[in-house]
């Protein structure tokens, strides 16, 4: 596990001012169709990100399924069988079953929706993802009122899966949203890059997107969903309960126990690419601070 958590950030990285807000203009964009009505401003609406190669997104990775290194998942990920593919949806729906993977996707309509990915461990990259909103798959299996969490799991698999067979995390891989965290428009089930199928290393062939927060709550090759009343159980939290909690929400304020969140390190920007300073909510506030409000998010982190 040390491997993973190895990185060189003091705050002598943090970038000067002047850069951070140089920076901020061109970050401040939220890219993808249907996000019009989340958008407060036409300034905001039309600002551009710049999306990370494809080749870096996709050799650049973290499935500890696979290996715990970055470029484990790349080498051995082709080995999944991502077809058929089955989601059990259950707990508190009105629907609870199994649904194939190509059924579901005949039901939804997929969109492009580029945006920002922060890693724990202070990098990130800017994937164009393809995939539909969470909130439509819940729908398809309908939410019942008393549900408050959705609880999901990654596929458990050891024959196809090398790292599962090792106690690099407690497996399957488990992570979980609040109900209206998961039924945010932002919120997405990705099942593409670029306009490609995603590749197996990283998630395939469904796995879920949640942009202001930590990488590690985009769960990947989901195989359950369940709607439960009761907090779920988390794998990075019940790896290390006191430096991953809960919500995971990205903010630069709140340090990791053992480094500094202030900044990042952009992949794949080559030789020149600066480290840059990390926004609320990983530049997502406008469309998500009003779900913690009156939450101390020095507590709730
Ligand atoms: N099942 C599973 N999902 C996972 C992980 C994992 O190890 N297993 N790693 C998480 C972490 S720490 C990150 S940063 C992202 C990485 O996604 P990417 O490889 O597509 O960039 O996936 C997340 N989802
Ligand atoms: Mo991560």
């Amino acid at each position: 596990m040390a491997k993973r958590w190895t990185n060189d950030l003091t705050h002598a990285d943090v970038t000067p001012e002047a850069a951070y807000l140089n920076r901020r203009q061109i970050m401040a964009g939220l890219t993808g169709f249907g996000l019009a009505g989340l958008v407060g401003t036409g300034a905001r609406a039309s600002a551009e990100l710049e999306p990370t190669d494809w080749d870096v997104i996709t050799q650049y990775n973290n499935f500890y399924e696979f290996g715990t290194g970055k470029d484990d998942p790349a080498a051995r990920a082709h080995a999944l069988t991502t077809s058929p593919w089955t989601i059990k949806i259950d707990g508190l729906v009105d629907r609870p079953g199994d649904y194939s993977f190509d059924d579901i996707m005949s039901k939804m309509t997929i969109e492009e929706r580029i945006y920002r990915f922060r890693c724990v461990e202070a990098w990130s990259m800017v994937v164009p993802w393809n995939g539909f909103e969470l909130k439509d798959l819940l729908d398809l299996a309908g939410v019942k009122s008393e549900a408050k969490y959705v609880a999901m799991e990654t596929l458990y698999r050891p024959e196809e899966m090398p790292g599962q067979r090792l106690p690099f995390l407690e497996w399957p891989y488990v992570e979980g949203l609040r109900l209206d965290e998961a039924m945010h428009p932002l919120t997405i089930m990705a099942t593409g890059i670029y306009g490609k199928t995603i590749p197996n290393q990283n998630g395939a062939p469904l796995r879920l997107v949640v942009p202001w927060k930590y990488g590690f709550k985009s769960i990947k090759s989901v195989v359950r969903i369940t709607l439960t009343d009761k907090e779920p159980p988390t794998s990075w939290n019940r790896a290390i309960s006191s430096e991953y909690k809960f919500y995971s929400n990205v903010n630069p304020e709140v340090d990791h126990p053992r480094w500094s969140q202030a900044s990042e390190r952009p992949i794949g920007g080559g030789l020149f690419a600066k480290r840059q300073p990390t926004l609320m909510f990983n530049g997502y506030e406008e469309e998500v601070a009003q779900m913690y409000e009156g939450m101390d998010l020095r507590v709730h982190f």
